[in-house]
């Protein structure tokens, strides 16, 4: 048993002739059940962790196992990525095809799920060698927990390449990924359109800003270290055309923890995108002090339409916050079309019954597009793991399947108890909601806000991307602030007027299209909502499709 990358030189006897299968861990997902599932733990960004509490207006979506993806695409070795599998389809795939390697993907929540697939492994396909990766990697005593030959922390790419002995400094190759899948907001599933959702892109993996309840950070080296699979603009630029070539995409979602900080490369990408006329559209994660590093005009000059910013706590210490007036860069980023999510967390070691009100309160008064909450959680690996546990707070009855932050504490909070930890959570989703409206509505007014602010941009780029977006906001999306208008008068009657003043605005801009479809399609939705309210109280939920893909592929002889 192997349990980490370092010194590992062990190869596989057939090296890149072994055939492989990858796998993320079995579905159902949105349910309870003894592997782990959890009916509060759907395989969806925005319903799990950001939209929650809307309701019929929560955006919902899957998003593929990138993970997985990026291996076998950077393997010579035939193989197979089976994404989202009932266990019925795991154990079919173990006994239809001979597998030499079983490599199995997962996170912590979900450790209980690998146990059972590497139980199913051994019995169903004995020859196989079972790699375990991803985060799940973390976890402590893992090696005890699941009958696995390796348990790989880190970085995967390199890890496999050198266990079939092959290159692992040769350049990665990236797959062309789209990014959501079955897409879906007020009842209604949006057409999958080639070209019309974003491309997956992942630059690096890790973070060296280090905050110490950070993860992702940590999985990858923590403070100061970070992978970086694109180390250039032109290598960045290059994967991007690639993509757009294959997939028809003008739109990305960079899935690089804090892009912004490797200066020299985005604005490289920037130069290359003038040169070559790219009207490129960038979601983006970053950090406040990155994007402060940045014009207002460079942003929008690169093309960032949405950026993911930690805004954690008003008060709390992380460096990327310093000197930061959270409240203002969000709305000045609206004022530029840049759609803001933020992302705040609740129960922070200041945090108290009396102040956290107030902090809820600060949070939802930025108004951001998005909002995402999540409980303050140590989860193994990561320094604030280590710190709780050297001081003997950490919870140890709790099931790895409950941890996740979205739940409850699984640690002795100094002031605020775990029961009441999850009212907190639930409070600030709602609050968000209730006050800011339907993240739906708060998108249509960034997008209108940067229309009108650069529609006669001088460089024709950015006028396309806008252009591009309005036509969205002028047609569908204005047949759904018609929709919300009515529908959100139950909740809070302000928050309704400012919709129907945002669709006036909208309406004046575009009088003839905007005002036909909220009179034709705007009625459609409002029953489409009302639809789907009545099926998410009878307890509907939603369930990714499963993948199978093969690679370089043979058929065993
Ligand atoms: C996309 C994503 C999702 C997607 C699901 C993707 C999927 N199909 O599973 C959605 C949005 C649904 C999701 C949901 C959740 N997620 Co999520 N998610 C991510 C995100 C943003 C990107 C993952 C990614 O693709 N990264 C890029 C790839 C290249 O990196 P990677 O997956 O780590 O893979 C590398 C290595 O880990 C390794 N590797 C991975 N698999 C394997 C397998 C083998 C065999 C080997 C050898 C190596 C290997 O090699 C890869 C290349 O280096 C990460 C954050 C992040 N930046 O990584 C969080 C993250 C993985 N999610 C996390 C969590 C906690 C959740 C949720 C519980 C939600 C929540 N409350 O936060 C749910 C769980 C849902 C469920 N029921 O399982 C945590 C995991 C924490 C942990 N320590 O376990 C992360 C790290 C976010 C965070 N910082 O907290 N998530
Ligand atoms: S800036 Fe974000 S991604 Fe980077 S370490 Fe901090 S929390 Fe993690």
């Amino acid at each position: 048993m192997e349990s980490s990358t370092e010194g590992f030189t062990e190869t596989h006897p057939k090296g890149s002739n072994a055939r492989i299968l990858l796998t993320s861990v079995f579905g159902p997902y949105a349910q309870d059940d003894e592997f782990g599932s959890r009916s509060i733990n759907p395989m969806e960004l925005y319903h799990n962790q950001v939209t929650r509490a809307q309701g019929s207006f929560s955006l919902r979506m899957f998003h593929r196992s990138w993970g997985i993806m990026m291996i076998q695409e950077n393997i010579s070795a035939p193989c197979s990525v089976l994404d989202f599998p009932t266990r019925k389809a795991f154990a079919r795939e173990l006994t239809k095809n001979h597998y030499d390697i079983v490599g199995i993907s997962s996170i912590i929540v979900n450790v209980g799920k690998v146990r059972e697939m590497c139980r199913m492994v051994r019995e169903l396909s004995p020859h196989s060698t079972i790699v375990v990766g991803g985060h799940v990697a973390a976890t402590p005593n893992v090696e005890t927990m699941i009958d696995a030959d390796h348990i790989v922390k880190g970085e995967g790419i390199s890890w496999m390449r050198r266990y079939l002995g092959e290159d692992e400094h040769a350049p990665i190759r990236h797959p062309a990924i789209v990014s959501g899948i079955e897409t879906r907001i007020m009842g209604i599933r949006i057409p999958e359109r080639k070209g019309a959702t974003a491309a997956t892109i992942i630059p690096s993996v890790g973070c060296p800003m280090g905050c110490n309840f950070c993860t992702t950070s940590s999985f990858f080296g923590g403070k100061g270290k970070f992978v970086n699979f694109y180390e250039t603009g032109d290598e960045l630029f290059e994967v991007m055309c690639g993509i757009e070539a294959k997939l028809k995409v003008n739109s990305f979602f960079v899935m690089d923890e804090n892009f912004l900080l490797h200066r020299t490369r985005a604005l490289r990408l920037l130069e290359l995108m003038k040169q070559a006329g790219k009207s490129w559209e960038l979601s983006i994660f970053a950090s406040a002090n990155a994007i402060r590093k940045y014009t207002m005009l460079e942003l929008v000059e690169l093309g960032v339409s949405w950026v993911w910013m930690g805004l954690e706590s008003p008060k709390a210490s992380y460096s990327k916050l310093q000197g930061e007036e959270v409240g203002e860069l969000t709305r000045e980023l609206r004022k530029h079309g840049i759609r803001v999510q933020g992302s705040t967390i609740i129960g922070l070691e200041h945090h108290t019954p009396a102040n956290i009100l107030g902090e809820i309160e600060s949070a939802v008064a930025y108004q951001t597009d998005f909002h995402q909450f999540m409980l303050y959680t140590p989860v193994p690996g990561t320094p604030l793991y280590k710190e709780m546990a050297e001081q003997g707070r950490l919870l140890t009855d709790i099931d790895p399947a409950d941890i996740h932050g979205q739940f409850k504490f699984n640690f002795r909070h100094a002031a605020i108890s775990r029961e009441d930890s999850k009212k907190f959570l639930d409070l600030a989703f709602w609050r968000d909601f209730e006050s800011n409206g339907p993240s739906l509505y708060r998108m249509c007014q960034t997008m209108l806000l940067g229309w009108q602010r650069y529609k006669d941009y001088p460089d024709p780029r950015v006028r396309e991307r806008f252009a591009r977006e309005v036509k969205k906001l002028s047609s569908a999306y204005n047949a759904a602030l018609w929709a919300m208008e009515k529908e959100f008068k139950k909740v809070n009657r302000g928050v309704s007027q400012r919709i129907h003043k945002l669709r006036r605005e909208v309406e004046k801009e575009f009088p003839v299209v905007a005002r036909f479809t909220a009179a034709s399609l705007g009625p459609v939705l409002l029953w489409s909502t009302r639809r789907e309210d009545r099926r998410l109280a009878k307890g509907r939920t939603y369930e990714p499709p499963t993948f199978l893909e093969r690679r370089t592929w043979v058929s065993a002889t």
